[in-house]
């Protein structure tokens, strides 16, 4: 009886138990299974969200600015014909004078070489106007050009129009020809000429202020010396009221922005430490800035990215004696990385000669470099890649979305993870020696230092130890073989937001 009470308390007992543990696993496993869910849910709801903006970003001008990378200078006044660099301002209008001035072919030429638009010298220092200004008699209206009923501001904008170009405007703030330069009249007349320019010329893209400022100079017959302050006569702040009433879009360039700066060189150097932001209230066009302007400030307060502006001949303007000078494709090609590849855009002049025409020399040598840039970029080999990485913020922000070929798409870390690593798998052993690199700078410039490896065996060999990224960069590395890319964000400001990688092999080695 006792024997068979045991069994029957032990059997209830043990089903009561396995009743308990039943129980208790189903509740707690569906339990597990609810948290997890919500869990789940939570998390991946809670990162979908996109990163915030971080420090200065770029207005809707600088965005459009940064898509044009590439463009024309061009220089051309009555230096041309006097073979000078930087006309005295005495120089009678008669001799400007080309005889087959064409600003189609100017056009022609910077759509086959790849550019997308073109700033013209409107007036430099020697202060002989481009267009007929209303405000001087120093201009091509009383040159023998077209007997003074030329314009070759409108020219240009219908030859930009027929070749689907943009145009920009150089006005220079010192005039060696003005009288009245110096005093507070020719503010005025300044702003008198870029209203001209503004208002009659259609979308400006861009307006160039030059940094050279004061000094010797014709100035009406007085012929002498005129220093002016760089960082108050021009009143800065209310010239540029001007240009955004007139031209909202215009991005406007200067030693100190306020849209782009000037990189502090004419060599064709862009900084490999290149951050889009600049602290542009303590500085001024004109100011002793060259090394700043380079690497910009890593904490400033503004977005205002480099431009690389430089001559494809030792001078800006033409000179005949300088056409076995004029640089080659390979070394536009290498002017090419060292701006466009830095993250800045390259601004590069090619100045018309007397007939008013860009040399021959000169267009042979664009035409091959653009050759030679379709070669070195030929096959993406990322794209369409997967990828993986070490963290992701979640689905929109995948690590595939570098190779998407979408730049409105990007890879990004959850806001906690400011070092990071994407792999990019190109699925068979490949040739790779170039790398093309985006931030999604519509969020800020983040990233400070990162690197690039390829997978050799079972090492992964450095390629590259950078600094900074930005709106782009392109780099060298001799010939690797390999399946998989790596970058590794190695530190950033804020959680890094990479929105395209490109992967070539370019010809040679
Ligand atoms: C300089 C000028 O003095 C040169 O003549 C040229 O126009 C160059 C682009 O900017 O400051």
């Amino acid at each position: 009886m006792y024997h068979s009470s045991f069994v029957f308390f032990e059997f209830t007992l043990r089903t009561q138990r396995l009743l308990i543990h039943t129980f208790l696993k189903t509740y707690c496993m569906k339990n597990l299974l609810i948290i997890s869910l919500v869990l789940i849910l939570s998390y991946s709801c809670a990162e979908v969200k996109p990163p915030v903006p971080f420090g200065p970003v770029p207005s809707e001008r600088q965005l459009a600015w940064h898509e044009m990378e590439y463009y024309m200078f061009v220089h051309f006044t009555v230096n041309t014909f006097t073979d000078k660099e930087w006309g005295y301002g005495d120089e009678k209008e008669s001799v400007f004078n080309p005889t087959e001035l064409d600003c189609r072919q100017w056009a022609k030429v910077a759509k086959e070489a790849g550019m997308k638009g073109i700033i013209i010298t409107a007036k430099h220092h020697d202060g002989f106007c481009l267009w007929p200004s209303d405000y001087t008699e120093h201009s091509v209206r009383n040159s023998q050009w077209k007997d003074g009923k030329g314009d070759i501001l409108r020219e240009l904008r219908q030859a930009c129009d027929e070749y689907g170009l943009k145009m920009g405007v150089y006005l220079s703030p010192w005039d060696r020809n003005s009288a009245i330069y110096g005093t507070p009249e020719y503010l005025k007349y300044y702003r008198n000429q870029l209203n001209e320019l503004l208002t009659n010329y259609g979308d400006i893209f861009e307006v160039w202020f030059d940094g050279a400022n004061g000094g010797d100079g014709y100035y009406g017959g007085a012929k002498e010396i005129r220093r002016i302050d760089n960082k108050t006569y021009y009143d800065w702040p209310n010239t540029h009221k001007i240009v955004r009433g007139l031209q909202p879009m215009a991005c406007m360039f200067s030693d100190a922005g306020p849209d782009i700066r000037w990189v502090g060189n004419e060599r064709g150097m862009g900084s490999l430490i290149n951050w889009c932001l600049l602290k542009k209230d303590e500085m001024w066009p004109g100011g002793n800035f060259a090394r700043i302007l380079g690497e910009g400030h890593e904490d400033g307060n503004y977005w205002v990215p480099a431009e690389v502006d430089v001559s494809i001949r030792p001078g800006w303007f033409y000179h005949s004696k300088q056409d076995s000078l004029v640089r080659s494709p390979e070394n536009l090609m290498e002017l090419y990385y060292s701006s466009v590849g830095r993250n800045s855009n390259l601004l590069l002049n090619i100045p018309p000669d007397r007939r008013g025409l860009l040399n021959e020399i000169d267009v042979k040598s664009l035409v091959k470099f653009r050759e030679l840039r379709e070669n070195e970029f030929k096959t993406d080999l990322a794209k369409g890649k997967k990828a993986i990485s070490s963290n992701d913020r979640g689905k929109d922000f995948k690590p595939s979305n570098v190779c998407d070929g979408n730049p409105e798409t990007y890879w990004a870390t959850p806001d906690i993870v400011t070092d990071a690593q994407l792999i990019i798998k190109l699925g068979e052993e490949t040739e790779v020696n170039r790398i093309v690199i985006q931030e999604y700078i519509k969020l800020g410039q983040r990233v400070q230092t990162f690197k690039v490896e390829a997978l050799a065996g079972k090492e992964w060999k450095e390629l590259i130890n950078g600094t900074t990224i930005g709106y782009k960069v392109i780099r060298k590395f001799p010939v690797v073989k390999t399946s998989q890319i790596r970058l590794t964000i190695s530190e950033a400001k804020a959680c890094p937001l990479i929105s395209n990688i490109e992967l070539y092999r370019a010809p040679g080695e």
